[in-house]
């Protein structure tokens, strides 16, 4: 093979890696169990999100940018990366500066926003969510079925139908709510590929603490 065609296979490959920033569908904003991230992975790790002095119940996993079926990630975007304070700024719901630095170049990067933006969007989107009470206080582990979990945040948000929710669940435990919410932030159903409905009827949640 010829040098340019070399070059030019090389130079194909390299910006075939991400797909284009701010060309996505929906987003979905995924909501983590705290609790049962320390449980599995946190604590072992030593985390200071899993730390006594905190009392984290769901959290904010991340705001993916979604395409009706599959999605984006790490997208070539000419916005620049956050700074160490942008990232610090979001450890009071994400848990760590980690995650959002993390979420940021896998999934920021797609939403064609700048890293101020994209986390002021997904501060709004988090914040516009009602986490259900019974759960912001829950002192004892309990096991009970996913779909109850799904049933309180449609409860605690009328305008959340079955198709815009989908609850989580790994190693037996409640993992994730995760909520489809269009490009404006309004509750949307989740592309076919989005449901990931935890059918256990007996899934463990552990009490905040
Ligand atoms: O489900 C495992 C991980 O895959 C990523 N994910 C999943 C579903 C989806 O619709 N979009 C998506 O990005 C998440 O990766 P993370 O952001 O945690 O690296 C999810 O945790």
């Amino acid at each position: 093979m010829r040098l340019i065609a070399v070059l030019s296979l090389l130079a194909s490959q390299a910006f075939a890696e991400g797909e284009t920033a701010g060309d996505f569908d929906y987003y979905i904003l995924s909501l983590s169990w705290s609790p049962t991230f320390c449980a599995l992975e946190g604590d072992a790790r030593g985390e200071d999100q899993c730390d006594a002095r905190h009392d984290y119940s769901f959290t904010l996993h991340g705001l993916w940018p979604q395409f009706e079926s599959g999605w984006p990630s790490y997208c070539r975007t000419r916005e620049r990366d956050p700074s160490r304070a942008q990232t610090a700024a979001m450890s009071d719901i994400m848990g760590s500066a980690g995650l959002a630095w993390h979420e940021w170049k896998k999934h920021g990067r797609c939403s064609g926003l700048s890293p101020q933006s994209y986390f002021a969007v997904a501060r709004n989107a988090y914040e516009g969510i009602n986490m259900p009470e019974v759960f912001m206080n829950l002192q004892k582990s309990v096991k009970l079925p996913a779909r109850v979990v799904e049933q309180a945040f449609m409860e605690a948000n009328p305008a959340l139908t079955p198709s815009m929710i989908t609850i989580t669940c790994k190693t037996g435990m409640i993992q994730e709510a995760r909520i489809c919410l269009t490009k404006d932030l309004a509750p949307r159903p989740c592309g076919p590929d989005a449901a990931r409905d935890c059918r256990m009827p007996d899934a463990l949640m552990h009490g905040v603490r």
